[in-house]
């Protein structure tokens, strides 16, 4: 027995909470609790895994656990995410389907870390061969590092946040072979480039960087004082994170992109970028007669070199905005003041990274992509950052809570769906559970008409010219008497509450119509199409025609185009779900708060989850596999039955004599509705072999 097998084997509590002897939230916290203190942080509910974040190195994850969980039955062994990828990549392969995983919880509930060991399993037991298949596994891997670098962040909530969501697919060829792969990346957390709040930090590559460059790259990068010199990386106080090393992970990142094929001078345009946002976060303005000055002009020097454009021309662009008045084609630049320069500065820091981060995302792309690979199926791993409350809610949250709003349909309708499925094509009679469905929520948002949300915004941004001051006001006055009265929207002054599945949360709406019309100001994409680095003019490629009349995509335009895609992608696949759980808020093992659980139980729906898996039927098996396990109860049917497997299952149910109610038998498969029957019949099952043991041991003494 493996170290896993014997720990698990002392732990209390069920391994599957379908078998919970009532279904409450309490049973179920309670029962989390148990197994939790005992280092099983796994426990079922039917397929669906529930991960409770254990906040330290457990010992069941080695090749050995690899070997154990690879190609066995589900229930073989005790539960294990390993299980659960097991199960996704055997149906991949033996029945050609595509399979994905959609990861849940709050953020720092451990869905980053289920998603790498996901990853790391399949990479382990899939085919091996040809050197495409050891490079795409290469990269799988080495994708992490590399993407964690520039879009993670420590947060007060977790040292390693993912301040981006990622869709993982990994193709594969009929024999399991991975030839290929795609990753989706949603929503970077931009404005954290530009400010960090108090006791978080920037994106890790910045640090890395400042630390741990070479002492050659620190001087070529203006680096040399240290990450103590940059506004954008003080502003915050914080340097460093618990548990990360980033002198270690400056070279692991390194490493990744050489793995994920950036060319070295590639490497050296992206170090420019990090160093020349930095740089520019230094240059500050004074103001005078309204107007912005530098307040030090050797500050241009650096972001000009790294950035390969002219001083003056810095200096002119984020100072002043070239206005055409439409009339007469006029047009001339108007002086900013210093507040609107800092502004457009950050924009720059923004677009710039969040460009990068792209570029970053389309190089592992290419280096996944074989034109020729015969692609099969794909396994999808959704790693994407939870629902968000905070004191202050902005634009950030509001998309965010909508993409996990689109993720609870799809579980809300796949679970409910698969089951009624099965049980229509078995022609099954059953009662479904009813439940919130958050369709309704999804509506307020995303709806054109009446209009949504998001709707009501894109309205504002197209007849707002410049950002007026009040915008934002307006919004939530139009919303308010336009959908003001729908039970889930509430709308106050400048602030406006959606009652969401997981909550209600408050927001503000300071700053909305900026962020949704997310243009980048004509002057910064002329100003960065000039620059002599050709890997930097290639980030900004679109045409600045001002005769374009065409309404500019919105923010909230792309994130429900991508969400809508990634619905789609996800209902074209199996899916599976791992629901994560933060067990504490103080990021500690063996630390257990009971009121976080519960919450975090609720609005993942586990109690409804659990419902529906026994007010549907607890066990179902084909029956020729029931007849194999439970022959032995009936004379009739052991050791041999010659009838019709269906025929052979009613004869042991009758013999069995379990409640009319609790069992039915469908066109391939038989269904037992309560746990308890199950175990009746497992009973039944023990006592016809303990009696033949004993009639064989008599048999073999009178023979003696
Ligand atoms: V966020 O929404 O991206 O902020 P995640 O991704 O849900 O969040 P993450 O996986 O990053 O959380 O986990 C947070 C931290 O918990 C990790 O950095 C680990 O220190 C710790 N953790 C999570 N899962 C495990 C695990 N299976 N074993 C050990 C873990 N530590
Ligand atoms: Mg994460």
């Amino acid at each position: 027995m493996s170290f896993w097998q014997s720990k698990a084997n002392q732990s209390t509590g069920v391994e599957d909470m379908v078998l919970l002897s009532k279904v409450a939230e309490d049973q179920i916290v309670e029962n989390l609790k148990k197994r939790y203190l005992a280092d099983a942080i796994y426990t079922y509910i039917g397929p669906t895994l529930v991960a409770v974040n254990p906040y330290k190195k457990l010992p069941y994850f080695t090749s050995k656990e690899i070997s154990l969980y690879r190609g066995a039955a589900a229930h073989e062994n005790p539960p294990h995410i390993y299980a659960l990828t097991d199960t996704m990549f055997q149906h991949l392969v033996s029945d050609e389907e595509s399979q994905c995983v959609i990861i849940s919880g709050e953020s720092g509930a451990g869905k980053t870390e289920s998603a790498k060991l996901v990853m790391n399993y399949i990479a382990a037991v899939s085919g091996r061969g040809t050197e495409v298949v050891e490079q795409v596994k290469r990269i799988i891997l080495e994708s992490n590092p590399l993407l964690e670098s520039f879009g993670n962040a420590k947060t007060l909530r977790n040292n390693n946040s993912s301040r981006f969501g990622k869709y993982f697919e990994i193709a594969f060829a009929r024999g399991g072979q991975p030839v290929g792969g795609t990753i989706s990346n949603f929503l970077l957390e931009k404005t954290r480039v530009v400010g960090p709040g108090q006791g978080e930090r920037n994106f890790h590559v910045f640090y890395q960087l400042t630390k741990a460059a070479s002492a050659q790259e620190k001087r070529d990068l203006g680096l040399t004082s240290g990450p103590q010199y940059f506004n954008y990386l003080n502003c915050s106080k914080a340097y460093d994170a618990d548990g990360i090393d980033d002198a270690e992970e400056y070279q692991a990142m390194r490493n990744a992109m050489t793995v994920c094929k950036i060319s070295d001078e590639d490497q050296n345009n992206i170090l420019s970028i990090l160093a020349g946002v930095l740089h520019l976060g230094n240059v500050d303005f004074d103001e005078e007669n309204n107007q912005a000055q530098l307040a030090d002009q050797r500050s241009l020097a650096y972001p000009a070199v790294l950035l390969g454009i002219q001083e003056s021309d810095i200096q002119l662009k984020l100072t002043s905005r070239y206005i055409e008045t439409g009339r007469r084609g006029e047009s001339y630049n108007v002086p900013l003041n210093a507040q609107q320069a800092r502004s457009t500065r950050d924009a720059l820091a923004k677009a710039l990274y969040s460009r990068m981060f792209d570029w970053i995302v389309g190089a592992v792309n290419n280096a996944m992509l074989y034109p020729g690979a015969a692609k099969a199926v794909v396994l999808g791993v959704l790693d994407i950052y939870g629902f968000e409350i905070f004191q202050k809610n902005g634009y950030q949250q509001f998309s965010i809570n909508y993409v996990n709003e689109r993720l609870q349909q799809i579980f809300i309708e796949l679970t409910l769906k698969n089951e009624q499925e099965e049980y229509a094509a078995e022609g099954i009679k059953w009662e479904p559970i009813p439940y919130f469905n958050n369709r309704v929520v999804v509506d307020l948002i995303e709806a054109k008409r009446p209009p949504g949300i998001f709707s009501v915004l894109d309205d504002v941004c197209a007849t707002m010219h410049a950002v007026t001051d009040g915008a934002d006001g307006k919004f939530v006055e139009k919303m308010g008497s336009t959908i003001g009265s729908h039970k889930h929207l509430n709308t106050a002054g400048s602030h406006f509450t959606v009652h969401h599945y997981a909550g209600s949360v408050d927001y503000d709406s300071d700053g909305f119509v900026e962020s949704n019309k997310d243009t980048l100001y004509r002057d910064l994409i002329i100003l960065m199409q000039g620059t002599s680095n050709g890997f930097i003019r290639d980030l900004f490629p679109e045409s600045v025609d001002s005769d374009d009349k065409k309404r500019p995509t919105t923010a909230g335009m792309k994130i429900r185009d991508q969400s809508q895609k990634l619905v789609t992608t996800l209902m074209k696949c199996v899916p599976s779900y791992i629901r994560c759980i933060k067990p504490n808020e103080n990021k500690q093992p063996r630390d257990w708060d009971n009121s976080r659980v519960d919450h975090q139980v609720r609005y993942l729906n586990l109690k409804e989850n659990i419902k529906v898996r026994r007010a549907g039927f607890c066990y179902r098996a084909p029956f020729e596999k029931f007849l194999r396990r439970y022959a032995i109860l009936t004379k009739e049917t052991y050791p041999s039955w010659h009838g019709e497997p269906k025929a052979g299952v009613k004869v042991i149910m009758d013999a069995a004599n379990l409640g009319q109610d609790q069992w039915q038998l469908g066109k391939t498969k038989v269904f037992v509705k309560a746990p308890e029957s199950l175990f009746l019949l497992e009973e039944l099952r023990e006592r016809k072999f303990d009696s033949y043991a004993k009639v064989i041991q008599r048999q073999w003494r009178k023979a003696k």
